[in-house]
């Protein structure tokens, strides 16, 4: 690429000989310039270079430099700065330009020295702004990934307890219906000690890996949250008590028929479920107590079940 990552300098100005001066005059600053001589060339440089600075007659043979400012500035993908490099200098015009938003107005017949000195701290000032623009682009995607990750759990990626504590309501708000009911759903790893102790402590996390994916594939429009250590929490949007019920055994079944390879061992292991009506009269926190006294009911009554 001719640019290489240089800045460029596009001068619109039909007098050849006016661009060679300035091209001679640039010839110390570390720059790409380019040449258009006519409005339309100026519009296929613009698109082609994608200049830092412009430099731009206002009267050209096939173009007003006004009106051409404003094609420019359409085409402009870099946010160029636009100088007006005229002889139409009257002080209606030098208003009329800085108006229009050119970033300078130099009056021809220009003096060599003070033309340069103020490209080059367009040129400067650019830099400073593309340097500011990346840096400003860089800590909005470093804030969107820190937000994200407040909101995950490390290990399975699913949502955390940040999730319950600032957004849920407003989700379950957001699917209140006459015909329908929110559910929540605590589901817990049977026996998940024994996994821990008979195949290790890494192999206990691939499980809640899996488990994690499962539930994620099967409550694909509703939330599921990492809880607490083996707890899974399942929000179900806008479902009948039939629909929630089919849902809670459908994820029984998957895990149960499920089998988890970590090394060279091969198990699987079983989930009891406590499901419960979402209440809007009562906290989060106690429609959740409700699910885990249904939870318990089930762990009581021999696990790897649904209960009410
Ligand atoms: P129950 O059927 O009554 O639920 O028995 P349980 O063994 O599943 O329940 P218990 O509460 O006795 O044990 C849960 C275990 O989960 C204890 C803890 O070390 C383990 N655990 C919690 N978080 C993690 C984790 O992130 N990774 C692994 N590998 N184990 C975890
Ligand atoms: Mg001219
Ligand atoms: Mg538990
Ligand atoms: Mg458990």
């Amino acid at each position: 690429m001719i640019k290489e990552g240089r800045q460029v300098l596009l001068i619109v100005d039909d007098s050849v000989l006016i661009c060679e001066q300035i091209k001679t005059a640039m010839k110390e600053e570390k720059v790409f310039v380019c040449e258009a001589h006519t409005g339309q060339e100026a519009s296929e440089m613009m698109e082609r270079y994608h200049p830092d600075v412009v430099l731009l007659d206002v009267v050209l043979p096939d173009a007003d430099g006004y009106e051409l400012f404003g094609r420019l500035k359409e085409l402009d993908k870099n946010d160029a700065s636009i100088i007006f490099l005229t002889s139409k200098a009257n002080d209606e015009d030098v208003v009329k330009g800085f108006a229009m938003g050119a970033y300078d107005y130099i009056k021809k017949p220009f003096v060599k020295g003070e033309l340069l000195s103020r490209v080059h701290t367009h040129l400067q000032i650019k830099k400073k702004k593309d340097e500011l623009n990346r840096q400003n682009k860089e800590l909005r995607s470093s804030m969107a990934k820190l937000n994200y990750m407040a909101f995950r759990d490390g290990l399975t990626g699913l949502y955390n307890r940040r999730y319950v504590v600032d957004d849920m309501v407003e989700d379950i708000n957001h699917h209140n219906r006459e015909d329908t009911k929110n559910v929540v759903i605590l589901a817990d790893i049977d026996d998940f000690k024994n996994i821990n102790d008979t195949y290790g402590h890494d192999a206990g996390d691939r499980t809640l890996v899996c488990i994690a994916n499962l539930l994620e594939v099967i409550c694909r429009r509703h939330r599921v949250i990492r809880w607490g250590g083996e707890e899974f929490l399942v929000v179900l949007f806008a479902v009948t008590e039939e629909e929630a019920w089919g849902i809670s055994e459908q994820i029984r079944k998957e895990v149960e028929e499920f089998t988890v390879f970590h090394n060279n061992s091969e198990f699987s292991c079983t989930l009891t479920l406590g499901l419960h009506v979402y209440d809007t009269r009562m906290g989060v926190d106690e429609n959740i107590k409700c699910a885990n006294q249904a939870l318990y009911q089930g762990k009581r009554n021999g696990k790897n079940q649904s209960v009410w």
